[in-house]
């Protein structure tokens, strides 16, 4: 067999060899070259197009080698075709759901095709190129110039490819498939509470790297040592012996390294003096790193995070979580967030209001809210989108579950605000869910030792006494912060029962309420006991204060939610059309009177 040949076969057998399995730390400060902007689209709801067809046939056979060079010539003809049809295909702009930019397509749960063309010219030749996707919504095929890339699995988390060998001096041409089916045995399952938005939402772009450049590191303090800062650097092409250099200028920091066999270092430097990241003191600190010709930097805050019996201990000290739940929305524009603007505007009014900590519900939202948090003083829960009724029997679920959290760990380790990593929300308690999310637990403890671990969890009544709640589950034994959604005053009882409830909560952590509200209109008003007022909404939240502030562990909340958002379970005409109301703001801006409720508690707290 002939070089040529032999290099087709192995990279057929190899499949998705080009996937990055981890993820490139730190690419939007890259040199970068977007593809955003206007891409041509097909879609294909029956999943006939002949190009996918053929190519999950052709991914088959290339598991014979004989086939394999003969199907490659077949898998040409067909990408021509496709470009055929894509001359004559209409546009949608990427980032953006597809739901939300044509009528027709607003209900749309399918395939669709996607194409860019992009000339590209590498500023060097030896250099790397990488494709990154921020976020598609849910699986996603890659193909350029007529090979396939990968597949992604996730609707929230980046993914990217090194495109090196695939791409041409000139003329290039990207297909993506994206398809937002819901599945049972996928994470979420079918029924989540939120708008299955469509396609590719966030950012996608190109970048270089030198042959010989730095993958990936985590530069944190040490947990629960305020005085050293833990440093790990992985990179590609580097020989054991060469150097990788670390500068943190204001603090005199300035380190030459050799990388081991793996290319890797390891180090803990002692610090005398720092100032400590926090949501009062935002501090972030001019982070370098280089290694040959790869430069890399970044601003990194210092903080420890810690739980000691039922307080949260940030630097050492008590706090207490003036939190709101966040969906990734820009209500007012009316799709999901992708832009450092839409940031501002979400974390712009969680800051209006008080807060010094966001709950980013119910799935990881892109990368500038949480470098906004960085930078404006948050401190951040991401959550894992295992969501209600997740197939907890189903190893591959679980392996959907567990790569979901790895790509949000791994994009957001270097980031001060994120203290919360959370499994999943309200998951219904039973022995193989708890498996399930112990896993998860031991998964995100062995990556990352230095944030708390979280969930949602849910209460349920006194069987003997309605107005006692208990809160037992057998997952909490894993857990940092006990959590849990309660709706006294919204789907248990009425406003006023806020008063007679009593809680049981027979654990010795702090406790989170991270979810409480009810639904109102902007702009109804009426009587305090009437469903879908603002007044209503009101009392549930001075009810609940009032409530909560008897819970001796309490250590703070993220009540549900900053803002209204679709929800295609939210169809009772007038007070919801398609929103979920419970929002403190609506979805034109418009803040609601229990807005300001919470905004004077905290104000005081
Ligand atoms: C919940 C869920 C959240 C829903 C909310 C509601 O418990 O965690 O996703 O949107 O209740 O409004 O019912």
């Amino acid at each position: 067999m002939n070089k040529l040949i032999l290099a087709i076969v192995l990279q057929l057998i190899c499949g998705g060899i080009y996937a990055q399995s981890s993820l490139l730390q730190n690419s939007y400060s890259r040199n970068k070259t977007t593809l955003n902007g206007k891409w041509n689209v097909i879609i294909d709801p029956y999943d006939n197009g002949s190009y996918s067809y053929r190519l999950e046939r052709f991914d088959e056979m290339s598991k014979s080698p004989r086939s394999a060079y003969y199907m490659d010539q077949q898998v040409k003809d067909k990408t021509d075709r496709l470009e055929y049809n894509f001359e004559t295909a209409e546009t949608l702009m990427v980032p953006g759901s597809w739901n939300m930019q044509n009528d027709k397509y607003y209900w749309y749960e399918g395939s669709m095709w996607y194409r860019r063309k992009f000339d590209y010219s590498k500023s060097a030749a030896s250099n790397e190129v990488m494709l990154r996707f921020e976020g598609a919504n849910y699986k996603t095929d890659v193909y350029l110039n007529g090979k396939k890339l990968g597949q992604h699995i996730g609707g929230f988390t980046p993914f990217e490819f090194n495109i090196t060998e695939h791409l041409k001096d000139g003329a290039n041409s990207l297909v993506v498939l994206v398809n937002n089916n819901r599945h049972r045995d996928a994470v979420p399952t079918i029924n989540t509470d939120w708008f299955n938005y469509g396609g590719i939402t966030r950012d996608v772009f190109l970048y270089e790297v030198p042959q010989k450049h730095i993958n990936d590191y985590c530069i944190q303090l040490r947990k629960d040592r305020k005085n050293q800062i833990s440093v790990k650097i992985s990179t590609s092409g580097l020989q054991k012996g060469e150097k990788v250099s670390l500068n943190i200028p204001e603090l005199k920091i300035s380190k030459e390294y050799t990388v081991d066999q793996n290319g890797e270092v390891e180090d803990d430097i002692p610090v005398k003096k720092l100032n400590y990241w926090s949501p009062e003191n935002p501090k972030l600190y001019n982070v370098e790193l280089a290694a040959g010709e790869d430069q890399l930097s970044d601003k990194i805050g210092f903080r420890t995070i810690a739980v000691e019996g039922t307080k949260i201990l940030l630097n050492g000290e008590q706090v207490f979580l003036k939190g709101i739940s966040i969906h990734e929305e820009n209500p007012v524009r009316g799709d999901r967030c992708f832009s450092m603007d839409d940031a501002r505007i979400l974390l712009g009014w969680a800051k209006d209001l008080g807060c010094n900590f966001v709950r980013l519900a119910h799935y990881p939202h892109n990368e500038n809210m949480v470098r906004l948090a960085d930078e404006i003083g948050l401190m951040v829960w991401e959550e894992n989108p295992v969501y209600w009724t997740i197939a907890w029997e189903n190893e591959a679920t679980y392996q959907n579950a567990q790569n979901q959290l790895s790509e949000v760990m791994s994009r957001d380790k270097n980031r001060a605000s994120v203290i919360v990593w959370s499994m999943a929300n309200e998951t219904p308690p039973g022995e193989a869910r708890t498996k399930f999310l112990k896993r998860l637990v031991d998964y995100t403890r062995s990556h990352d030792n230095t944030r708390l671990i979280s969930a949602a969890m849910e209460k349920h009544k006194d069987p003997n006494d309605k107005a006692v709640m208990i809160v037992e589950d057998k997952f909490a034994e894993y857990v940092d912060l006990l959590s849990f959604n309660e709706y006294i005053g919204w789907y248990t009882g009425k406003p006023q029962d806020c008063d007679k409830i009593k809680w049981i909560i027979n654990y010795n952590k702090p406790v989170i309420i991270s979810e409480f509200g009810g639904g109102a209109l902007a702009g109804f008003h009426g009587d305090v006991n009437e469903q879908w007022t603002e007044e209503f909404q009101e009392a549930i939240y001075k009810g609940q204060l009032k409530m909560l502030s008897k819970i001796p562990q309490w250590s703070g909340c993220t009540p549900w939610i900053l803002a209204d958002f679709r929800s295609p379970r939210r169809p009772l005409g007038y007070f919801q059309d398609g929103y979920n109301r419970k929002g403190l703001i609506s979805e034109k801006g418009d803040k609601k009177k229990a807005f300001y409720v919470l905004q004077k508690f905290y104000n005081q707290k």
